[in-house]
């Protein structure tokens, strides 16, 4: 029985950050997967914000996966996933806060369009079955719609966001310039973040498309899978491993 137990949606790009940092360090760990219908389950008992991901270990729970990154780190140092440095420590975490908080929305603005929302429904219901998943497979559309108007990334035209996740990529490219890291020399947390959102929004088309246009930015994220997924991991099987 694994000291660690993850508390997870499954296809959730902020529970791989945590499976990706937990098997870097070398971390055994079991997986509880939720469906969306748990949601008030969720609430009531683990998570006071009702979000996943959540780390129960004999410490008792950590709620976030940035927090859950902070909490390994101190308890298990070695290898490192921030830099010793303070400054590039805190480049580090900037960059994964950016990718949590912006590329995300840009994942779910992209995978909300007609041509890529039935993967993300099929993602996001993997768990849920009968007439639950029925109904929020109709619901979810609306959903995701609703999120992004409110967030605002949803409220741009496609055009202008293909323009922005673009640009974003070239950020990554040019940050990493020569280097194998974002930052420093060697793996962090901003590599996983990032990496991990690379991911899921790879999973629209259009996104998909403007990663295979960018091979540095294809070979950097090769780099990170191979430190943080158990070799032979298909590519298929990475946003949910
Ligand atoms: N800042 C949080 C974000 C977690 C998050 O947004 N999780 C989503 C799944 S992708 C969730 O639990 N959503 C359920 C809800 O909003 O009620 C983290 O890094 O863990």
């Amino acid at each position: 029985m694994a000291q660690r137990l993850l508390h997870q949606y499954e296809v959730s790009p902020f529970a791989a950050k945590v499976r990706r940092a937990l098997r870097y360090k070398g971390l055994d760990f079991e997986v509880r997967n939720y469906r969306v219908v748990d949601a008030g389950k969720i609430r009531k008992t683990i998570s006071p914000t009702g979000k996943t991901p959540v780390l129960e270990a004999d410490d008792g729970l950590v709620v976030d996966s940035t927090a859950i990154l902070r909490h390994l780190e101190e308890r298990f140092p070695t290898p490192p996933i921030l830099p010793a440095d303070p400054a590039l420590r805190a480049q580090a975490h900037v960059i994964e806060d950016w990718a949590d908080e912006s590329l995300f929305f840009y994942d779910l603005a992209m995978r909300g369009w007609p041509n890529n929302i039935d993967w993300l429904k099929r993602d996001v219901l993997s768990h849920d079955s009968g007439f639950m998943r029925w109904l929020l497979y109709r619901l979810l559309d609306g959903f995701v719609r609703k999120t992004g108007q409110a967030q605002g990334i949803g409220r741009k035209t496609p055009d202008t966001v293909c323009r922005e996740v673009a640009a974003h990529f070239d950020a990554i490219v040019a940050l990493l310039g020569d280097r194998e890291w974002l930052v420093g020399d060697h793996l962090t947390v901003a590599d996983i973040a990032v990496a991990s959102m690379c991911t899921v929004i790879e999973r629209a088309e259009e996104a998909a498309a403007l990663m295979r246009e960018r091979p540095a930015l294809l070979a950097w994220r090769e780099r990170v899978d191979a430190a943080t997924f158990a070799p032979g991991t298909p590519a298929a099987a990475r946003a949910t491993t």
